[in-house]
């Protein structure tokens, strides 16, 4: 079994990898690394469905996923863009505790992983981060 500790540098040495997050303390990103979940998803499986509330930030490890957001007038999903490893999302309904406003779908067929903070813990340590928390789209 991995150990706690080496756990911890493997989280925190992929934080460093993430372009936004890289700049963080490192004292932050210790505890970031700390509060990290690891979540799996099968190909195809909806993350964050469009309209939910939510209560977690995701960071991709491995694969990609596609965000698809409804059209109003036909109800069909388009597909806004894909995200891949090192990219993040889930930051917006977060932010003003408002609804998710996009899907989020695995796309890759050895399936995704992402590492996930909880809202407290994105609140404490990432949310002042103006380059995530206020991300234009
Ligand atoms: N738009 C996550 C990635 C986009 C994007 C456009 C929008 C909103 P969340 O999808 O955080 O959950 O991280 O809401 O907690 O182009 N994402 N690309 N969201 N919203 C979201 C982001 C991620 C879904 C996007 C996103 C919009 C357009 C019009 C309101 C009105």
């Amino acid at each position: 079994m991995r150990s706690g500790i080496r756990r911890q540098k493997e989280y925190t040495d992929f934080l460093k990898s993430v372009p936004k997050l890289k700049d963080l303390p490192e004292e932050i990103l210790n505890q970031v690394a700390d509060n990290l979940d690891e979540c799996h998803y099968t190909n195809g499986e909806y993350i964050i469905r469009q309209g939910a509330r939510g209560d977690t930030f995701y960071i991709i490890a491995k694969g990609q996923v596609k965000v698809t957001k409804k059209d109003k007038k036909t109800s069909e999903e388009a597909v806004l863009r894909t995200l891949q490893k090192g990219d993040f999302f889930g930051e917006r309904a977060l932010q003003n505790e408002e609804v998710r406003t996009a899907n989020i779908v695995a796309d890759n067929k050895d399936g995704v992983d992402c590492l996930c903070l909880d809202r407290d813990s994105y609140t404490q340590l990432i949310s002042s981060l103006g380059e995530v928390s206020l991300r234009q789209y």
